[in-house]
């Protein structure tokens, strides 16, 4: 048989694509080299922050009120929980990034915020100790989304609309000619009109042609109980929160939102060794845990109580880590979506949405021109 077309990937992004393929009428297959919703890749760990004023660039802000739109569409059309609208605090000096940025963006587009100061911070959420010169953004629309919720509901819904899913078969080359597109994988060979390619962490193998610099670096993902008990963290209390600290780095982290998983999920934002798929190392170190209890301790005291685990994860880096989201610039028939560089979760419906806009009509009413991979080959000369 063949497919009108092939989804290499269906993680977080690949999912979302192929459903939203799939209910435009389209003959989808799609091809993942893991299980359904596996913790191989970016695509897991219990959350990942929603928010709006969004410090790296005002030009997220419209592809972030439609993902908001689309969460909730996507939660009643598969009867799955996703989303979380727990409030979101940005903490920094006035000039960091987190807030600075957070400002510009809810000030360019009108967004519901307030800025608060260290004392009113401590007042509201009495977990945290900013220090006296630091401030923050609130937004109530930021939350979190479930990753493994979010890729088994579109996997779903994709099934449910008529798509072919195949699980366990790593891609092993694809193929674009005036005919149409070919990929060969451990089981098969398929053709089809169109490919969309969503390959996560594996980008610079499965885009090599692109020959964009990626760097693929690992993050680690802690749980923490808290020492007065997890009820001052439950999400109808807790915020997510970025807070970029005096040391100059950016750690983040969320309320509880899963009596049954306890523990309260901490992370840095960045600073991690590069590896690759091959070769990341996934066992996480008692200094890894010491160094994030030390430093989450001068922040929020209460919380470094018993570690209860952790987990890596990937960022998929370009250079100036905006998404690469494009029709191939060599094969119109093929379009790519990756480099999402670790924050990109959060827009996982709305870049399957432009993925089937692209892919159907070749264009997208979305703004994306910040995501074209030509920016970064001409980064590279
Ligand atoms: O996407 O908001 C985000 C984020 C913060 C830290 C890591 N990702």
């Amino acid at each position: 048989m063949s497919f009108d077309v092939i989804v290499i990937g269906l993680g977080g992004m690949g999912s979302a694509a192929a459903y939203q393929l799939a209910r435009r009428g389209q003959r989808v297959l799609g091809l993942e080299r893991y299980g359904p919703a596996h913790n191989r890749g970016s695509s897991h760990g219990g959350s990942r922050i929603t928010r709006q004023a969004y410090f790296e660039d005002p030009a997220y802000v419209p592809l972030l009120l439609r993902a908001t739109q689309m969460w909730e569409s996507i939660e009643k059309e598969s009867g799955r929980r996703i989303f979380y609208r727990t409030g979101g605090v940005m903490i920094g000096r006035p000039d960091s990034l987190t807030v600075s940025g957070s400002r510009r963006s809810a000030e360019e587009w009108d967004l519901p915020h307030e800025m608060l100061d260290a004392g009113e911070i401590r007042r509201r959420f009495p977990t945290m100790r900013p220090e006296p010169d630091e401030i923050a953004l609130y937004e109530a629309n930021a939350g979190l989304v479930v990753p493994e919720a979010s890729v088994a509901a579109h996997l779903a819904l994709a099934a449910r609309s008529g798509a072919e899913l195949h699980f366990e078969e790593p891609v092993l080359s694809w193929h674009a000619g005036d005919a149409g597109v070919r990929v060969t994988t451990a089981d098969g060979v398929y053709t089809a009109d169109r490919l969309v390619i969503c390959p996560g962490a594996w980008a610079a193998d499965v885009l090599a042609d692109l020959g964009l610099p990626f760097r693929v670096e690992r993050q680690v993902q802690f749980w923490f109980r808290p020492r007065g008990g997890t009820d001052a963290f439950l999400v109808d209390r807790h915020p997510i929160f970025v807070w970029e600290g005096g040391e100059g780095r950016q750690f983040y982290g969320f309320g509880v939102h899963h009596r049954e998983q306890p523990g309260v999920k901490v992370a840095f934002f960045r600073g991690g060794a590069t590896c690759t798929p091959e070769t990341i190392d996934r066992t996480v170190r008692p200094e890894e845990v010491a160094a994030m209890a030390a430093f989450v301790g001068r922040h929020i005291p209460d919380l470094p109580g018993e570690f209860l685990r952790a987990a890596t994860c990937m960022y998929t880096n370009t250079p100036d880590e905006h998404f690469v989201i494009s029709v191939h610039p060599a094969h119109p028939q093929v379009v790519v979506a990756c480099g999402f560089s670790g924050h990109g979760f959060k827009f996982v419906p709305v870049v399957g949405e432009i993925l089937a806009d692209l892919s159907i009509d070749g264009a997208t009413r979305h703004p994306i021109a910040l995501f074209d991979p030509a920016r970064l080959t001409q980064l590279a000369v």
